[in-house]
């Protein structure tokens, strides 16, 4: 099952390789011997491979498989968990090249970016690999004599992973690698335009010694496979990036089902730019936002609000960037921006696009399927930016995915600020200005879990909470050592060493004797 294989079923000759699922440390076909296949955005002829058709039976299997694993895995000192990632982080260097090749066939980003996503998922490897000789627990003293009080992490036991196609290694990290640092056991369910990607960093994990059924691997749909794996009474969480419409409908059934939950979902970022920003460096910032991975990004810049005093300048002068951009497949160095990743994105941006026009926001560019010369095969969308665009036209207010960007101009910082905020959505925002007390205003009053002062919406870095408020998220954040809050449960203790029965609120020194003194 070597991807090296794979990558050599882009020659002509041979047939695109067929994948099974991962379970119990074999891999195994689905009980259903079918498949579906993976095909390239840039060229839909191109088969990536087939990939085995994952039923509710096959995720029964991955969860006895995990159940069965867990015990011990629990029980292995968490440094020596760590070491294992440790080992994958050096093994995903050495796989860097090979992963974005094939990431950037499955899921059509350009190279350079495909290389940051699997960096991305080695710096979580490593930041989580130091984590296994933290796992920061909590001492505190205690109100009675001779009496200790703690509280330490455990793991929460067998927790479901359903992960996303725009950062297909980055985002299965951010959960993989607290999830098993933490001592957990894992049925990981990728999305199923990027299994391939996602296969790779499993191939890692074996490698890196990972024991059977530690991790499980089960690709498919989500009614098939995502939803028998939130249903199963032993999963005792899922972990979910994705759209709202979905991330809703997981946390919903979970919320029944009393399941712990995290969902990281939607965003509608935007950078704002005062009157006296290097208009230079916020031009650079909204094309990266608003274009880097054809807009398919959580964080993606998709407004971007303008003081009315340098609207003009800034709206021409990024029009002139944006068409300049050159589209095409992300293999070729010269290409800044690939494809969408499948028909439905293309069909939903084109939507979104005639929304707009009908809303009364002018075109100032893109607004087009590109469909010409090494395009015709593939998914390719302009570069597309609206002008005189009204805070709550849809367009402004409702995720798109794609590489539109929506100019809207206000009067002053308040306005700025308000207009930001005005969204149902709160992940990333970002401020371009020199004056000080409003980059602090601006960290202070905008609503989101993060916010960038001269630097645009996109490019977390992962030893930070990552993760949004309102509809972006439900209280939780990835990333950084918060991630560990996700995948373990509290457990205080209370070890009295008194040798009598002490009563806590009752006994408490001084007050015990208040009414006999
Ligand atoms: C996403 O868009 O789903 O901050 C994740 C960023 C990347 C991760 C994005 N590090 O843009």
């Amino acid at each position: 099952m070597s991807t090296i294989q794979a990558e050599k079923n882009k020659g002509k000759t041979e047939a695109p390789k067929v994948y099974e699922h991962y379970i119990g440390g074999r891999w195994v076909k689905s009980e259903s011997g079918e498949t579906f296949a993976s095909y390239n955005p840039a060229n839909q002829k191109e088969v990536i491979g087939h990939f085995a058709a994952g039923t509710a039976n096959d995720v029964t299997k991955a969860v006895d498989a995990a159940v069965k694993a867990l015990e011990s895995w629990r029980k292995m000192p968490a440094p020596h968990r760590a070491d294992i990632l440790l080992k994958a982080a050096y093994l995903l260097e050495s796989r860097k090249e090979e992963m974005a090749y094939t990431m950037v066939r499955e899921m059509g980003k350009v190279l350079k970016e495909a290389r940051g996503d699997v960096q991305e998922a080695i710096d979580m490897a490593k930041f989580m690999a130091g984590e296994g000789r933290r796992l920061v627990g909590q001492t505190v003293p205690s109100e009675l004599p001779s009496k200790f009080a703690m509280a330490i992490r455990q793991p929460v036991g067998v927790v479901g992973l359903i992960t996303p196609w725009n950062f297909p290694v980055a985002i299965p990290s951010w959960k993989l690698f607290p999830a098993l640092v933490a001592g957990n056991t894992v049925v990981f369910k990728p999305a199923s335009d990027t299994p391939l990607s996602a296969l790779m960093l499993v191939e890692v994990m074996i490698d890196a010694g990972l024991p059977a059924g530690v991790l499980n691997f089960v690709t498919g749909t989500g009614s098939k496979v995502g939803m028998p794996l939130i249903e199963d009474p032993r999963v005792r969480m899922i972990s979910i990036t994705g759209s709202n419409a979905v991330g809703k409908v997981v946390a919903s059934r979970c919320g029944e089902l009393m399941k712990k939950t995290t969902c990281e979902l939607g965003g509608k970022n935007a950078i704002c730019i005062m009157d006296d920003a290097d208009l230079d460096l916020a031009i650079e910032g909204a094309i990266w936002g608003g274009f880097g991975t054809s807009g398919q990004r959580c964080t993606a810049a998709s407004r971007v609000i303008i003081h009315e005093s340098r609207y003009n300048e800034f709206a021409e002068r990024f029009v002139k960037r944006a068409i300049a951009l050159k589209v095409g497949n992300g293999l070729d160095p010269d290409v800044h921006m690939g494809p969408l990743v499948n028909k439905d994105q293309l069909t939903n941006v084109q939507k979104y696009v005639e929304i707009g026009k009908s809303e009364g926001a002018k075109l100032l560019c893109g607004g087009k399927v590109i469909t010409d010369g090494e395009c015709a095969n593939g998914f390719f969308y302009q570069p597309t930016i609206f002008g005189d665009v009204k805070p709550n036209m849809r367009i402004a207010q409702e995720e798109i995915f794609g590489p539109v960007v929506c100019l809207i101009k206000v009067k002053s910082f308040e306005e700025m600020l308000e207009v930001a905020n005005g969204t149902e959505y709160g992940l990333s925002l970002s401020m371009y200005t020199h004056d000080v007390n409003r980059a602090f205003r601006a960290i202070e009053e905008l609503e989101s879990g993060i916010v960038y002062i001269n630097a645009p919406t996109i490019g977390a870095e992962i030893q930070l909470p990552f993760g949004g408020i309102k509809q972006t998220g439900n209280g939780h954040r990835e990333a950084g050592s918060t991630a560990v809050d996700q995948f373990t449960e509290w457990k205080t203790i209370f070890i009295d060493y008194s040798g009598r029965l002490q009563k806590a609120q009752i006994d408490t020194h001084p007050s015990k004797n208040a009414g006999a003194n």
